[in-house]
């Protein structure tokens, strides 16, 4: 995925710099309880329990089509063949929590070790992933999290604060401190955006930003065509918009392709989340200056280790505990069973071309 790590440990910047809550090395299990996590029904773990092999983990994704949500999958495949099991990526064409409900059922059915979810809404997808867990099926959340108690373990990207508070101080640098900014987000009940919106408008209220005004959150569904049109929309009811911040691969890249083509382009400035190799026309075009991420693969890739850890007895998603992520080395899972995978990177025209996901 990464042309050159010593060009991305470089290129971490500063002013997303995220502390690992989840830092690695360490034992492997303290007497902490096991927060939240009342459902899982495994409070016990043995850290050198060896991995169970042929284990069948099933990933789904928010929707299957997604370029994140693919990269994601495709490292936590990986992982889970490199464990000795059988991974696969099932999923809805669209980012909506009752199709995720009938693949649970499904993958219940099938008799998976794992279900490994990235939630389009934390309850919807509760009861089916609750019932799963009583069945002795092991439950990860990745990238967007279930409710606590309907899951054992979630892998987070970066600390929900600092992802949120820095795409508030990267549109502010942009616009100068001034003016009205608007949020193109996924769908209203995305647990991930949710977070990290309001990490945003708390950022907002600081005494620096007094001049900015959040105008608007729009969404649009983590669905192409209609991010383009919500952008358009946007720009036509607010023509003095100053700003775009949206924090989905989705929305940016259908965001930067509707400003390119559009007179707003360069003066309407955009940031968010997205992935360089979509984004990366958008930039030398001048469209967007700066935006930023993490390595989806590697996110899917350590849920993979994850699932397995779990459904090998491994861990049981107790604070303490410590999960072997293979070439990611170990993480710890912090409070109500979340591992961080580490701070995002920034990409502008200086390092864009040494980032290839
Ligand atoms: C989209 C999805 C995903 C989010 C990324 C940044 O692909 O909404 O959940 O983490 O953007």
């Amino acid at each position: 995925m990464i042309r050159s790590s010593r060009v991305r440990a470089a290129a971490l910047i500063l002013p997303l710099a995220v502390v690992l809550a989840a830092g690695c090395g360490g034992t492997t299990k303290d007497s902490a309880p096991q927060a939240g996590n009342s459902g899982s029904g495994n409070s016990s773990a043995d850290p050198n329990a060896p991995m169970k092999q042929g284990l069948k983990i099933a990933f789904l994704p928010k929707e299957i089509d997604n370029p994140y949500m693919v990269i994601m999958d495709k490292g936590g495949t990986d992982a889970v063949k490199e464990v000795g099991g059988e991974g696969k990526d099932v999923g809805p064409s669209d980012a909506s929590a009752s199709s995720q409900v009938s693949y649970i059922n499904t993958l219940i059915q099938q008799k998976q070790d794992a279900i490994v979810i990235s939630a389009n809404d934390p309850n919807a997808v509760a009861p089916a992933l609750k019932d799963a867990m009583s069945k002795g099926i092991k439950v990860v959340t990745v990238d967007s999290d279930a409710a606590k108690d309907a899951r054992q373990v979630f892998i987070n990207q970066a600390s929900s604060e600092e992802i949120g508070r820095s795409q508030v101080r990267i549109i502010a640098k942009q616009i100068g401190n001034e003016g009205k900014i608007a949020i193109l987000s996924a769908t209203p009940n995305a647990t991930n955006q949710n977070a990290w919106i309001e990490f945003m408008k708390d950022e907002l209220k600081k005494p620096e930003f007094a001049k900015i005004e959040l105008v608007k959150t729009a969404y649009g569904d983590d669905d192409d065509q209609k991010s383009f049109q919500e952008t358009q929309a946007l720009l036509s009811a607010y023509p003095d918009l100053k700003g775009i911040i949206s924090p989905t691969t989705v929305g940016i890249s259908a965001a930067a392709r509707y400003l390119s083509s559009s007179p707003s382009k360069g003066k309407v400035m955009l940031t968010g989340l997205g992935t360089p190799n979509q984004m990366r026309s958008f930039v030398k075009d001048g469209t967007v200056t700066e935006f930023a991420l993490w390595d989806p693969g590697q996110l899917g890739y350590l849920a993979g280790y994850a699932a397995a850890a779990l459904a090998s007895g491994q861990i049981s998603g107790a604070e303490g505990e410590t999960l072997k992520c293979g070439k990611l080395g170990e993480r710890k899972i912090g409070k109500d069973g979340e591992i961080i995978l580490g701070p995002p990177t920034a990409f502008n025209a200086a390092n864009i071309d040494q980032f290839d996901f």
